[in-house]
C-alpha cells in the first residue's frame, strides 16, 4: 500500500503544535536543567573518585557515587580556550578556528547555549571563559577577563567591569548561587555554566587552606625523573620540566629578595600576590614567610634531585590547596540543588578544560597528547537516567558535550557538529555507541612551554602521534603494555603491522573530521602573518 503522506504530515503537525503550545506545562518542566561545572587544568589524578593518593574531594566524588565516572574522557586539543571552543561548538579546532589561546574565537560559530536559549532554556555563565570576547547565547554572564585573578578578581558583566574583593573560587560560586536564588526563571529549564579559574597556574590557595596544605608531603610520581629517552625530540625539548622551568618566585612563592640572595637565575614575571590587600598579604606572609626562611637555609645543600623533590612538593601543596576550595564550592552548589528540589531533574557535569601533569614525566602544564594532559576528568550525574555509582571506560571527548546537552534537551543538533551524543552511555543503551578511536590536534607552537605541533589518533590499545612543522617524527605507544608512555615503539619491527593499521585509521579519521595537511599549513601561515614565525 502506498503511504499516505498528507495524512502523516497532518498528524505530525498536530503533535508539533500541541507540544509547542505547552510551554509552561508538564512537557516543559520535564526538560532537564544542565549544570556544567568546569575547572581549569584540573588533573584527574587530583580527584579522589579517580585516585585518592593526592587529595580527598568528597563533593566532586558525590557525582560519581550518584552518577557515572568516565575513565577514558579526553580532549581534542589540550589547551584552555581551544577546549572551550570545542565544547561550545561541538567541532574540532580546525573547523571552529580557535586553534590556540592567541587566535580570537569566531563568534559566527553556532554554539549549543545559543541553541538551548532559542529552544526556551534560561542560560547563564559565571567564571573563566578566556575567549577575549563575550559569550553569545547567555541571558546573564559574569566572566573573568582572560586568565582572571585568584585574589580580588575583576569580572566582566553585562553592566560593565567590576572588581570583587575576596577569593575567586568563592566569588564565582557566590555569583552562581545569587543567580540561581534571585534571577532564575522557574518557568523555564536552565543551562548554567559554572567555570572555575582554579587550579590554573600560579596556584594561589585560599587563606583557609594555607596551613593544611603547606604541611603535607605527597608521593612522588614514578616518572618524575624521566630523561625523555626512547622518544623523539618533542618530549625532550618541551619547556615544562619542574626542575628546569618552574619558577621559584612566580610558581613556588619564594620572595624575590630570597631568590636574589641565593643568586638564582629565575624568570621575572609579575607576581599576582601583589594584588592582595594588606590583611590578605599578612595572612599569606605568616605561612609563606617561614617556608621562605626554611628554603633559604636548605638551598645551598640541595642538588638537582633534592631540589626537584622540593619543587614538586611545593607545587603540589599549592595546586592541591586550590582544589580544596573548588571541591568545597562544588559542594555548595550541589547542596543548593538539593535544598531547592532541583537535584532530581538536573544533569550535572564535572570536568576540566584538559588534564595536567602533576610531575609525571617531570612536568607541569599540558598540551601533549600523552595521557595526563590528553585525558580529562569527567563525572556526570543525572538521576533517573544514569545508574548511580557506575563507570564508563568508553572513549568520550569534550567534542561530545554539545550534542549530548542538545539531545538531553530534545533539541536537534546541527548536522555539522562533529561529536556524538553520550546519551547511550548515560541511559545504558550502549548498543547505540560504537566509537573505537578519537582524534587529537595541537597547534600552539612556537610558544610558551615549547610543545611541538602534533596530531594523532588513540584507540583503546594504541596511540599514534605525528609531530610536524620543525620536525617530522612519529611516535607509537602500546597503551596496555606501557601505560606510562615511556617507550616509543614506532620503529620496533614487532609493531610494524600496528603502525600500518594505525596509520590507515589515522587517515580515515582525519578524513571523517575534515582535517588535512593543507589546513595545518593554513594555521602555520597565520603564525607567519603575525610574525610569530619567520
Ligand atoms: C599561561 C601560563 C602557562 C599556561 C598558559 C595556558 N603561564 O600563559 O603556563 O600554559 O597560561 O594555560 S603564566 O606564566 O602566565 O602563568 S591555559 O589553561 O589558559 O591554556
Ligand atoms: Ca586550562
Amino acid at each position: 500500500m502506498r503511504p499516505c503522506y498528507p495524512i502523516l504530515f497532518l498528524i505530525s503537525l498536530l503533535i508539533f503544535v500541541s507540544c509547542a503550545d505547552d510551554t509552561s506545562g508538564e512537557a516543559e518542566m520535564a526538560r532537564p536543567n544542565i549544570v556544567f561545572i568546569m575547572s581549569d587544568d584540573h588533573a584527574y589524578q587530583a580527584i579522589s573518585a579517580y585516585n585518592d593518593k593526592l587529595i580527598h574531594t568528597p563533593n566532586i566524588d558525590r557525582l560519581a557515587k550518584e552518577g557515572k565516572l568516565f575513565t577514558n574522557a579526553s580532549v581534542t586539543n589540550s589547551i584552555c580556550a581551544p577546549s572551550r571552543a570545542v565544547i561550545l561548538t561541538g567541532k574540532h579546532s580546525h573547523i571552529n578556528g580557535k586553534i590556540d589561546n592567541l587566535s580570537p574565537f569566531d563568534t559566527t560559530n553556532v554554539t549549543f547555549p545559543q541553541l538551548l536559549q532559542k529552544a526556551g532554556y534560561q542560560t547563564a555563565m559565571f567564571g573563566k571563559l578566556h575567549f577575549g570576547n563575550n559569550p553569545k547565547g547567555f541571558d546573564e554572564f559574569k566572566i573573568l577577563p582572560g586568565q582572571g585573578d585568584y585574589y580580588n578578581p575583576k569580572f566582566i558583566t553585562q553592566q560593565g567591569d567590576t572588581t570583587i574583593q575576596g577569593y575567586v573560587t568563592d566569588i564565582t560560586t557566590d555569583l552562581t548561587l545569587d543567580w540561581m536564588e534571585n534571577r532564575r526563571d522557574t518557568t523555564k529549564p536552565f543551562l548554567l555554566m559554572y567555570l572555575h579559574k582554579a587550579p590554573h597556574r600560579s596556584w594561589l590557595p585560599a587563606k583557609r587552606h594555607y596551613t593544611e596544605f603547606t604541611e603535607k608531603t605527597f608521593p612522588l610520581p614514578e616518572t618524575l625523573f624521566d630523561d625523555y629517552e626512547n622518544r623523539g625530540t618533542a618530549a625532550a625539548t618541551a619547556e615544562m620540566n619542574i626542575l628546569k622551568h618552574m619558577t621559584l618566585n612566580y610558581d613556588l612563592k619564594i620572595y624575590p629578595e630570597v631568590v636574589e640572595a641565593l643568586d638564582i637565575d629565575d624568570r621575572k614575571i609579575y607576581n599576582p600576590i601583589q594584588r592582595m590587600t594588606p590583611e590578605q598579604r599578612a595572612s599569606w606572609d605568616s605561612i609563606y614567610g617561614p617556608i621562605n626562611e626554611d628554603f633559604q637555609q636548605r638551598y645551598p645543600d640541595m642538588n638537582d634531585s633534592t631540589l626537584m623533590v622540593w619543587k614538586y612538593q611545593r607545587y603540589m601543596q599549592d595546586y592541591l590547596g586550590t582544589i580544596a576550595a573548588v571541591d568545597e564550592n562544588v559542594g555548595r552548589v550541589l547542596d543548593y540543588l538539593d535544598e531547592n528540589g532541583l537535584t532530581e531533574n538536573t544533569l550535572v557535569v564535572y570536568t576540566s578544560d584538559q588534564g595536567f601533569y602533576l610531575g609525571e614525566h617531570g612536568w607541569f602544564d599540558k598540551r601533549f597528547m600523552y595521557d595526563e594532559s590528553f585525558k580529562t576528568p569527567l563525572l556526570i550525574r543525572w538521576p533517573h537516567v544514569i545508574t548511580p555509582n557506575t563507570t564508563s571506560e568508553e572513549m568520550v571527548q569534550n567534542l561530545d558535550f554539545a550534542q549530548t546537552f542538545l539531545d538531553a534537551a530534545g533539541v536537534m543538533s546541527p548536522n555539522d557538529m562533529q561529536g556524538e551524543s553520550l546519551m547511550p552511555l548515560l541511559n545504558g543503551n550502549t548498543r547505540n555507541w560504537n566509537r573505537d578511536a578519537v582524534y587529537y590536534h595541537y597547534y600552539e607552537y612556537p610558544a610558551e612551554h615549547a610543545v611541538k605541533r602534533h596530531y594523532g589518533i588513540a584507540t583503546e590499545d594504541f596511540k599514534l602521534i605525528h609531530f610536524y612543522f620543525d620536525v617530522d617524527e612519529w611516535e607509537l605507544y602500546d597503551r596496555k603494555k606501557d601505560p606510562l608512555e615511556m617507550h616509543n615503539v614506532y620503529d620496533d619491527p614487532t609493531y610494524a603491522d600496528t603502525v600500518a593499521t594505525m596509520k590507515e585509521k589515522l587517515k580515515e579519521i582525519r578524513k571523517k573530521y575534515k582535517d588535512s595537511d593543507a589546513l595545518s599549513e593554513k594555521y602555520i601561515d597565520i603564525y607567519k602573518d603575525k610574525g610569530l614565525i619567520q
